[in-house]
């Protein structure tokens, strides 16, 4: 039957569509500890996330400013994380609102 065919090829062709975006996001951990960031600098692919681990015994708040835009994590506790999206190409500062000497360069390429 030859519109079977045809729904199945187009079954396959619309999952492998929705399953490429995804592929393309990764994701970058960063620790906090000691009151640092565990790198001063990391490059990601543009459209993917870092992500921000609180290994410390104290509260970080994380923050970077994108455009016009401020990404503020808000606080978080020793062993909370979060995560900020970088979707254009350029070169970001993340720094902590409670630790100003905390600073990580985000380039995205
Ligand atoms: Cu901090």
């Amino acid at each position: 039957m030859r519109s079977y065919r045809q729904i199945f090829f187009s079954l396959v062709f619309v999952c492998a569509a929705a399953i490429t975006p995804l592929k393309a996001q990764d994701t970058v951990t960063i620790s906090q500890k000691g009151k640092a960031f565990s790198e001063s600098s990391v490059t990601i692919k543009s459209g993917a996330k870092v992500r921000f681990v609180n290994d410390d015994t104290v509260a970080h708040n994380v923050y970077a400013r994108i455009g016009s835009d401020k990404e503020d994590l808000g606080l978080q506790k020793p062993g909370e994380q979060g995560e900020i999206s970088f979707d254009k190409p350029g070169k970001y500062r993340v720094r902590c609102a409670i630790h100003p000497k905390m600073k990580l360069t985000v380039v995205v390429e």
